[in-house]
């Protein structure tokens, strides 16, 4: 790690600076594949599937069978079986708590205005191959489609990891797809002859998934969020162990070489303390070759006091925060930007990426300035109702009628005024 003792406030913005992500060359390999899906369906999934990973799906097919699921039931240890069940149960519980009940507000005599919440009848979720088979985001995905009530919820992934099925078949995921990569996301977007269209995509990738969801969310297709690399920030102070604080920072490390990595204290000692370690540890993990390149990238800021540090992991916005100081709680008060906060030195992020509760689908590269992470509310829409009475239209009627008229809009004004005069005499 980089250690970068006060800098400057002026100089904050350029230390904070995620690395740019240029998506413009990414974009121009990914629309053809796109086009591709949309004009050819089926057929050019296959032919992908062929071509960029060698699997032919021609004698598999592109869906998983409930046989394929039951097999991959049977095959994993009644050890992480219960544990999966474990953390759906809490994740469960957390995001069942989010639902509202409808709420009727009378704003006037006469005047009833309700707001209600209703799936979206249609979700896909696009979970990456690769190093890491990440069965635990099916459940952060399909906890809350579960809850909301989507009728038809696709999961797309080049992996056949029998947890992810195992997850899949959990969380009552409706259609399962062995296709991966930016034709998953053109798959799900467009629909083709074998995998129904979308409403709304969701789940992490690599740069060419991301490019695809960007390009169909241009065209009216919803999207979780922008997603970038995955990050930490962590604010020591002496309270804090440093052999924790090097085992969380290099818990975000393992996910890949992009990952960003910030450590920021008022206490040199601690800094210092926490360097000594994180080698030693990291030296041990089966994946140190990736660590270590994010490690590289990442830098520990020695602030004066403790409203820099604060100052500075607001302006930072990190997708997850850990707070391993005196007075935690007090501290996440002053937090007004981060995608989730973990408080105290018994409260890791590995927690919250698996079992705790709360979502681990957060904001990243400073979008935890102005997005929150997923939730029950991404999974369904809000529908407002209104009905009015006829003591109603006399009460509001005459505050439309000056409105209306004053921006010109007769017609509006006119819709009032023939039912208040109908309501005369
Ligand atoms: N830290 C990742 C989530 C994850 N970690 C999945 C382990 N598995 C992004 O929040
Ligand atoms: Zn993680």
């Amino acid at each position: 790690m980089q250690l970068i003792p006060f800098p400057a406030r002026s100089d904050w913005h350029g230390l904070l600076a995620r690395p740019m992500q240029s998506l413009m060359q990414i974009e121009a390999v990914v629309a053809p594949i796109l086009e591709q899906v949309r004009t050819q369906g089926d057929t050019a999934l296959i032919d992908y599937a062929m071509r960029f990973d060698n699997v032919d799906l021609s004698t598999a097919g592109l869906a998983v069978s409930t046989d394929e699921l039951d097999a991959a039931e049977a095959s994993l240890s009644d050890e992480l079986k219960a544990a999966i069940r474990q953390a759906y149960a809490n994740i469960r519980l957390f995001h069942k708590a989010q639902q509202q009940p409808v709420q009727k507000i009378e704003t006037m005599p006469g005047v009833t205005c309700w707001r209600k919440s209703v799936a979206i009848d249609k979700v896909g979720i696009y979970i990456p191959g690769g190093t890491a088979p990440l069965f635990s985001t099916v459940l952060m995905l399909g906890v809350p489609a579960q809850l909301a009530g989507c009728r038809e919820v696709v999961l797309c992934s080049p992996s056949n990891h029998p947890a992810i099925y195992f997850a899949a078949k959990l969380v009552g995921v409706t259609k399962i797809f062995r296709i991966g990569g930016a034709q998953a996301i053109a798959a799900m977007a467009y629909g083709t002859e074998t995998v129904p269209q979308v409403f709304k995509i969701f789940g992490p990738g690599n740069q060419y998934v991301t490019a695809a969801k960007m390009l169909v969310a241009k065209e009216g297709i919803a999207i979780d969020m922008p997603a970038g690399p995955s990050e930490v920030a962590v604010y020591a102070d002496d309270t804090a162990v440093p052999a924790f604080v090097a085992a969380d920072l290099l818990s975000q490390a393992e996910h890949g070489a992009d990952s960003q990595v910030l450590l920021v204290s008022t206490s040199k000692k601690l800094l210092a303390s926490v360097n000594l370690v994180l080698d030693s540890q990291m030296s041990r993990l089966p994946r140190r070759d990736l660590a270590a390149k994010a490690i590289d990238n990442s830098k520990a800021i020695l602030v004066d006091t403790h409203a820099d540090a604060v100052d500075l992991l607001n302006q930072y916005a990190a997708e997850h925060l850990i707070l391993s100081v005196a007075n935690a709680e007090a501290v996440a008060d002053e937090i007004t930007s981060a995608g989730s906060i973990f408080l105290g030195n018994y409260t890791p992020e590995s927690a919250g990426d698996y079992a705790s509760g709360t979502n681990h689908t957060l904001p990243t590269n400073g979008y935890a300035r102005a997005y929150s992470g997923v939730s029950l509310d991404s999974f369904v829409k809000k529908i407002t109702v209104q009905n009015i009475t006829k003591e109603g239209i006399k009460n509001v009627g005459p505050v439309v009628e000056i409105m209306a008229e004053a921006e010109s809009l007769d017609a509006h004004k006119r819709a009032i005024s023939i039912r208040l005069a109908s309501l005369e005499g």
